[in-house]
């Protein structure tokens, strides 16, 4: 059994039905935890619509590579095409940690698969889903979310707002 923290965002189409069919997709495969939703300003250098972002702390028997495969199958189940990189999309899946059964945190910086995922540390659209789902959550390598959350513009952090559409 592992756990995995995982981002979920979408921005194209019915962005809660999809979110929501991910979460309850992933209830399926073990225990799950989500935050709620919360809308947020596109990240990045494209020009896009806002997002619904969640965060999910998942268990199943996968090691990281099957969770990843996991975060792929629920994107095309959402009919993810993949074409301009950072932009819209109907379903994206990141995958943040990955820890075992002792708690060890799996490190890896193989381009297919970085965990803990690069920029996770520096996105208010990740760590405030993720305090809500755990408010003990730690990003190994970087600390406490709550500190990190601390860190970071407070406008950015105030523009990812719970989403009750
Ligand atoms: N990859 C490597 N490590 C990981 C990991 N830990 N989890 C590889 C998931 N994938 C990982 O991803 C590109 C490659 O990253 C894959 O081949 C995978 O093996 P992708 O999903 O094909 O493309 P992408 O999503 O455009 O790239 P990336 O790097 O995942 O984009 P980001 O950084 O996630 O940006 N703004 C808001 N507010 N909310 C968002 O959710 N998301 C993005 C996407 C941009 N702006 C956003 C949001
Ligand atoms: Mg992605």
């Amino acid at each position: 059994m592992t756990r995995a923290v995982l981002s979920l965002g979408a921005n194209l189409g019915d962005r809660a039905g999809t979110l929501r069919a991910a979460l309850a997709a992933l209830a399926q495969d073990g225990p799950v935890t989500s935050s709620g939703l919360y809308e947020t300003p596109p990240w990045g250098p494209v020009e896009q619509p806002p997002y619904l972002n969640a965060v999910a702390v998942v268990h199943a028997d996968r090691d990281a590579r099957g969770w990843l495969a996991r975060a792929h199958e629920l994107e095309q189940a959402a009919g993810r095409t993949r074409e301009v990189r950072w932009g819209a999309r109907t379903l994206d899946v990141d995958v943040v940690t990955v820890s075992g059964d002792d708690g060890a945190a799996e490190l890896s910086d193989d381009p297919d698969l970085t965990l803990p995922h690069p920029r996770a540390h520096e996105r208010a659209f990740v760590l405030v889903p993720w305090l809500a789902a755990d408010a003990d959550a730690e990003l190994p390598g970087h600390g406490r979310v709550g500190d990190l959350l601390a860190a970071l513009d407070p406008a950015d952090v105030g523009a990812v707002v719970p989403w009750s559409g």
